[in-house]
């Protein structure tokens, strides 16, 4: 049988190859990865035990709050504190950032613990986005700045996603074991997919070349998939290609998705996997953040995909 590398195992491989590395993201990279096992532990038991259905509270994007949304949040805060590696640890489901007050902490995280969490009531995966930052005296940097980034998606098999120095890995976790196994070393996303993804209800409210290219699809043997969840229709974009829209409409003028813990890392990741993401026309990676919880429209997906829909514009 042969050996399965483990994502602790992975990461701290990486460590070793950096000689400046002091270890200090490996043990942040390693709380994170611990919250994550807690959380998908009870993702998996949410029908099961007394944490499902919304908490009667609202996030600052005026969300329902689901119970499990507010396990997950405190479960990566907390890991994350405990590895005294993160001088800054800010949530969707925070109004404002935590400083951690941890001296010589060298890291900020950014991260939105349970996303698309409307579907856990009805058993469709979902997922949690985090960024890594070098802390900086300006605590909202451009995207471009992130030092790693990634995903866990709670869905059939559950994997954790990350992207760190331009290339992209996936891990597949065993339970049997307690790990997170390689199972998808260096992730390339297609250069062009014949799978677009938007929520066509808002079609009469999109910007005309959103439509267009709506159009343009419908002619075409292009299929549309649309979960609802953005961890797994961009996963799915990720790995099968094609492209994934939220873009701005009449309604929500930035659009729905959140720059710091939603657009930004997943952009990273595509743009690492050899893919591309614009927010309008102009990468999200090179916008200066403005307030924590800003929203900004989002296009991301194969670059052929990608600039088929700028070309509408
Ligand atoms: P709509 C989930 O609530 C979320 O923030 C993303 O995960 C998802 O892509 C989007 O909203 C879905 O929004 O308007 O299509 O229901």
């Amino acid at each position: 049988m042969k050996y399965a590398k483990t994502l602790t195992d992975f990461i701290l491989e990486e460590e070793r190859n950096f000689k400046e590395a002091t270890g200090s993201f490996s043990l942040l990279m390693l709380y994170i990865e611990q919250a994550a096992k807690v959380i998908a532990s009870h993702v998996g038991r949410s029908g099961l035990v007394d944490i499902i259905g919304a908490s009667g509270y609202k996030n600052q994007s005026n969300d329902d709050v689901q119970k499990l949304d507010i396990f997950a949040n405190t479960a990566l805060t907390e890991s994350i504190r405990a590895s005294k590696q993160a001088g800054l640890i800010a949530s969707e489901e925070m109004e404002s950032a935590l400083i951690t007050n941890e001296k010589n902490a060298k890291y900020a995280v950014f991260f939105d613990p349970l996303d698309g969490s409307s579907n856990i009531d009805v058993n469709i995966s979902i997922g949690t986005i985090f960024s890594i930052y070098r802390m900086n005296e300006r605590a909202l940097q451009k995207g471009i700045k992130q030092i790693a980034a990634g995903y866990i998606i709670y869905g059939p098999s559950i994997m954790f996603v990350y992207t760190c120095e331009n290339k992209v890995h996936g891990f597949t976790y065993d339970p049997s074991i307690g790990s997170f196994l390689l199972s998808h070393e260096n992730i390339r996303t297609p250069e062009k997919g014949n799978i677009y993804s938007i929520n066509e209800a808002y079609y009469n409210t999109f910007p005309q070349y959103i439509q267009k290219y709506v159009q343009y699809a419908k002619k075409t043997d292009m299929k549309l998939r649309y979960v609802g969840s953005m961890v797994s229709d961009v996963h799915r974009t990720l790995l099968k290609g094609g492209v994934f829209m939220y873009p701005q409409d009449t309604r929500s003028p930035d659009g729905k998705l959140r720059l710091m813990y939603e657009v930004n890392p997943m952009a990273l990741i595509m743009q690492n996997a050899g893919g591309m993401a614009v927010c309008e026309s102009s990468s999200p990676l090179l916008i200066q953040p403005t307030h924590l919880h800003e929203r900004q429209p989002l296009l991301i997906g194969s670059t052929q995909n990608v600039k088929d829909i700028l070309s509408f514009i």
